[in-house]
């Protein structure tokens, strides 16, 4: 074939590919009960599926089906702990680091011994299936497996984060009235120093054996035993399974909202299952060759789901923490190998705060190095990004190959070199970081949208899809419609796609809030079908090929004096772009005819423009008080507003600059990384009210 011929025949195979992958329709429109709306279902099912093996109604029957299929198989593996030691860093404060061994496994067989002693043990600690059971600890193979133990027992197991605050934890034990509460050492803490307001809790289990010996002081009112113990225990004397049923409460989850006290929200067996058979048919060819890193929180609805998965195909579970993810994490040892290289994972999950950080921490070696590696960098980055931008066919094929050896098997190697998949959920994942995935790992991300209140199950992104800032069509298991909604100007008669509130119904809805039975009216509802429906408070649009964009959020919609609105979401992710921001509200108040905003300033480039200005400051809130740093801010806010097309009451007017960055320690946001609103309002009262007054 001639160059001629090549140059004419590749475009044209390439726009055939790209119109017949515009052109594939992934969500179709749905026949649903219920309020009027615009309604779309998954192309593949015609109603939602509630369980992708047949006979199996719950958790347990289907942990209990693979134990038997794969009987010798890995399941769990984690990394044994060589050493921990102190490392001094350069100012003086030391800190710990960690250095681990290789992965020790058990088979899918052993794990179901365990499952079964250890719900054989609480029995006979005196655990009562009618009593509810707190696991309170970091994601650890303990974890999973007093999980399936309570599955095992038909005890309700309540999912607490292992960051919550005392007064969170507090009133989610209280709530529940949980009897026994499993945690590690460290949570063991916490929960001692409130041991004087928990009534309920007459039992504890530690997953450490060194227990600390204050905690099991007889004046708290409980018994303190090991895990070991109680698996012991239950091996020499075995009771019965108890089963759930699909309808029974499987866990009560936990969330860390982003106002006032966590809600519990009531997950059934048949809710979760749901959900695991849907994302099972979404992510392709998911079997006993896949290994996955386990990292996030369990008690994220995200994790608990992608761990029952691989469980229930095959594949094995390698545990890890994110502050020993990679080689080069906070906490590796300097010279030893962190859990993705120890590991080698082909399936992870990752929500997008951690996947910014990734590229982030790319591109800033990458620059860092300079010269012929950034430029041979940045040309393979312009050259994949063009490839694949609209087309998944431009993903394959030679310079692909030749690509990933000479640029990004380095970057692939970050993670093991083997990822094939990313789940990604939790908070909209932006275009770039998408991207930069695609590109630098080769691999699709599935981004995902849902809410613990609809199990996580939404919508999920197809892998084949190519584009950017869309979540995809609905889950096989769920209906997702639009409804009206007039005061924000969102209408399904939009035009060029139907806007509105995004309402998700089927069998993943959850049963509502625990002992909230107001909070559960206000959010869900039943039609005159049967199906239950959540109104999740979000603002979609739906595209022509039935998958769902995320624009905006109801409460984060506020309405000027003069009447203009102001969506804060949507405007503090157009200033995020400002390379001086590391994180911003933007605060609206209805009696203003302005909006104002508190600016987390990167320290980097704060101390860059400040080296190049020649200006000298001691610290970075003295540099954040200076007159010419708040311009110089401002005017790249305004920059990046413009940029966006925002409107211009829409740009904050004045603002605040904080030189301490916003962690999910300090409370100001959820772990998930997201902004807590309310809270950060009232942290921040007077800076507000300073900033409209000046
Ligand atoms: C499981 O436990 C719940 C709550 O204690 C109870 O209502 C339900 O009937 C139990 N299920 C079975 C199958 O016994
Ligand atoms: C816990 O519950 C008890 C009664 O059940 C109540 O008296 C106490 O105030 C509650 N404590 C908290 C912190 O909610
Ligand atoms: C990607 O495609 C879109 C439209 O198809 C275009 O507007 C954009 O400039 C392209 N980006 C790159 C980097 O090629
Ligand atoms: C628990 C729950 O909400 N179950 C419902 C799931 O959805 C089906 C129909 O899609 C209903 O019949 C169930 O009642």
């Amino acid at each position: 074939m001639n160059a001629y011929i090549a140059g004419l025949v590749v475009p044209l195979v390439i726009l055939l590919f790209r119109n017949s992958n515009n052109r594939k329709r992934r969500g179709l429109p749905a026949d649903v009960g219920g309020d009027p709306g615009f309604a779309v279902r998954n192309q593949r099912v015609t109603s939602p599926i509630t369980s992708a093996w047949e006979g199996i109604t719950t958790l347990a029957e289907l942990f209990e089906r693979a134990c038997r299929e794969h009987h010798d198989r890995l399941l769990l593996g984690t990394r044994e702990l060589i050493s921990r030691e102190m490392e001094a860093s350069s100012d003086g404060r030391s800190f710990e680091k960690l250095h681990l061994g290789e992965y020790q496994w058990v088979t899918y067989g052993t794990v179901f011994e365990s499952v079964s002693s250890f719900a054989s043990g609480l029995a006979n600690i005196g655990h009562v299936r009618e009593e509810r059971i707190a696991i309170f600890a970091e994601t650890r193979e303990e974890w999973f497996i007093a999980l399936q133990a309570c599955f095992r027992r038909n005890v309700t197991v309540v999912t607490i984060y292992a960051s919550l605050g005392e007064e969170a934890l507090c009133h989610s034990l209280n709530e529940t009235e949980a009897a026994t509460v499993i945690c590690g050492r460290k949570e063991l803490k916490s929960l001692t120093n409130i041991a004087g307001q928990l009534d309920s809790v007459k039992r504890v289990i530690c997953i450490d054996n060194d227990i600390p010996s204050d905690a099991s002081s007889s004046q708290h009112g409980w018994t303190i035993t090991s895990f070991s113990d109680v698996e012991k225990l239950g091996r020499e004397n075995p009771v019965e399974a108890d089963l759930p049923l699909s309808a029974d409460v499987a866990v009560i989850m936990y969330t860390s909202g982003s106002t006032g006290l966590p809600k519990g929200v009531m997950l059934t067996h048949g809710n979760i299952l749901a959900t695991v058979s849907a994302v099972m048919t979404i992510v392709p060819n998911l079997g006993t060759k896949d290994v996955y890193l386990a990292y996030l929180p369990m008690a994220h609805i995200l994790e608990l789901v992608a761990e029952n998965l691989i469980a229930s195909v095959g594949g094995c579970i390698g545990y890890g923490t994110p502050l020993t993810l990679t080689d080069s994490s906070n906490k590796v040892k300097r010279g030893t190998k962190g859990d993705s290289t120890a590991l080698m994972p082909t399936v992870m999950a990752a929500v997008p705060a951690i996947l910014d950080r990734v590229r982030e921490g790319v591109f800033k070696k990458v620059n860092a190095k300079g010269g012929l590696s950034k430029k041979l960098f940045g040309i393979a980055y312009a050259r994949r990004l063009q490839a694949i931008n609209g087309s998944w066919f431009g993903a394959w094929g030679l310079e692909k190959a030749l690509w990933n050896f000479l640029v990004f098997k380095k970057v692939q190697a970050v993670l093991g070199g083997r990822i094939r998949f990313i789940l990604c959920g939790g908070a909209p994942l932006s275009g770039d970081s998408q991207r930069f995935i695609n590109i630098c790992l080769g691999a699709p991300i599935g981004q995902g949208y849902g809410l613990t209140e609809t199990c996580a199950g939404g919508t999920f992104s197809d892998f084949d899809d190519p584009s950017v800032g869309r979540v995809g069509p609905p889950l096989p298991c769920t209906y997702i419609k639009l409804i009206d909604w007039p005061e924000g100007g969102y209408s399904t008669t939009d035009t060029p796609m139907p806007r509105g509130e995004i309402v998700i119904g089927g069998p993943n809805v959850t049963l509502g809030y625990f002992k909230n039975e107001e909070k559960t009216r206000e959010s869900y509802k039943v039609d005159e079908r049967g199906v239950r429906w959540f109104c999740t408070g979000d603002i979609g649009r739906f595209h022509a090929d039935g998958c769902l964009e995320i624009i905006d959020r109801k409460k984060d919609i506020v309405k000027l004096q003069h009447g203009e609105y102001v969506s804060l979401g949507k405007v503090e992710a157009a200033l995020l772009g400002s390379p001086f921001v590391d994180n911003i509200m933007l605060h609206a108040d209805p009696f203003q005819t302005y909006c104002v905003a508190l600016v987390v300033v990167s320290h980097p480039a704060l101390d860059e423009w400040a080296s190049k200005q020649g200006i000298a400051y001691s610290d970075l809130s003295e540099l954040c008080r200076k007159e010419e740093t708040l311009k110089e801010v401002h005017a790249s806010l305004v920059k990046e507003a413009k940029k966006a097309r925002l409107e211009k009451f829409e740009i904050p007017a004045k603002i605040k600059l904080l030189s301490d960055p916003w962690t999910p320690e300090s409370g100001l946001v959820t772990a998930a990384l997201k902004i807590k609103r309310e809270i950060i309002r009232k942290t921040f009262q007077e800076d507000l009210l300073k900033l409209y007054a000046s």
